[in-house]
């Protein structure tokens, strides 16, 4: 999103060859219009350029579509074109790089502020709650967005079983850091773990959300699996991926993005296109697939969490 710090030598003459042709065959497909699968039936090299992980199906329980009648953006699209920095920068590079996180067995840590903190198996974890399929809309500060069917429970419901003590102003998130499965992580430019933050409230609001798969299936890694955060009236990177550990604080925690350049992100990120960003128009949006651009809406357009900030200045707590 900022910077991308690599040396020559991550740029090998060895992976030229094979990243221009994996562009232009993708390129030749495209103008071919030659869909999804056209283009994997044809090609199984280029399936094993781009690996699809994830994608067992899940049962759902309930649907609710949060973003109106706008069109749900291809799963292609959304698996493909990814921010997950510890898996390379390009927005590419995680659909290609993160089959090597180990996503089973998974264990959630639920520490801090709450009277019954535990290690939870990520199964055990999803057990009591029917999974709910959510449509939102979902913008990155670089200005573009999606609209994507979550799959996922509610967060605050969830947290509410570790019975939070009224010391929990705060809950802190944390994907997982492993160097080896994680091997272009040293080049990500950021300060890992990965990690984010939201005020009790917000992340109380019925909105907030826990995703475990998307489409109907579970998540691709390139988009968090097997457990991300979904708070779809923020910016993307609120939305952290991997989630290892989860810890209820008194004092606002530290965000990734805040900590590397805090004139440009702040830890509420509110979409909010007033505020604006040195390198991103907030005012508009592309949607991915569209050609023209969208006003970005106060909220994202999600104006039922405005009530959460009654009596904030939100140029001053962007
Ligand atoms: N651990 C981790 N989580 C992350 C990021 C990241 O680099 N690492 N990128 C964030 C950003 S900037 C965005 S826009 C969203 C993208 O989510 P998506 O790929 O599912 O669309 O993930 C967010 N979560
Ligand atoms: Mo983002």
């Amino acid at each position: 999103m900022l910077i991308r710090i690599r040396p020559p030598s991550a740029v090998q003459s060895s992976e030229i060859t094979p990243e221009s042709t994996y562009r232009n065959r993708r390129r030749f497909l495209a103008e071919m219009g030659i869909g999804a699968v056209g283009a994997l039936a044809l090609s199984s090299a280029r399936a094993a350029e781009a690996p699809k992980t994830g994608g067992e199906p899940l049962k759902i329980g309930k649907q609710s579509k949060l973003a109106g009648d706008e069109t749900v953006t291809p799963f292609e699209t959304v698996s493909t074109y990814n921010n997950y920095y510890e898996f390379g920068t390009d927005k590419e590079d995680p659909s290609r790089n993160a089959h090597t996180l180990k996503t089973r067995p998974w264990t959630l840590s639920v520490e801090g502020e709450c009277e019954a903190p535990a290690q939870v198996a990520l199964d055990d974890l999803l057990k009591p709650a029917a999974l709910e399929e959510r449509i939102y809309r979902h913008r990155c500060v670089e200005a573009w967005s999606i609209v994507v069917p979550w799959v996922g429970i509610p967060l605050g419901e969830t947290l509410k079983r570790f019975k939070p003590t009224s010391k929990a102003k705060y809950v802190a998130f944390e994907t997982i850091y492993d160097k080896q499965q994680m091997p272009e992580a040293r080049w990500s430019g950021l300060q890992l773990p990965y990690v984010e933050g939201l005020r009790i409230d917000e992340a109380m609001h019925p909105l907030a959300f826990l995703s475990v798969g998307m489409y109907g299936k579970t998540l691709p890694n390139q988009n968090g699996a097997p457990l991300r955060l979904t708070v779809p009236w923020k910016y993307g990177f609120k939305s952290i991926k991997s989630i290892v550990r989860i810890r209820f604080v008194e004092a606002m925690p530290p965000t990734t993005w805040n900590r590397l350049q805090s004139s440009e992100y702040g830890f509420y990120s509110n979409v909010n296109p007033q505020v604006q960003h040195p390198r991103w128009s907030q005012r508009s949006e592309r949607r991915l697939g569209e050609l023209f651009k969208r006003d970005t809406l106060m909220f994202n357009g999600y104006p039922e969490v405005a009530s959460l900030y009654a009596g904030m200045d939100l140029k001053k707590f962007y």
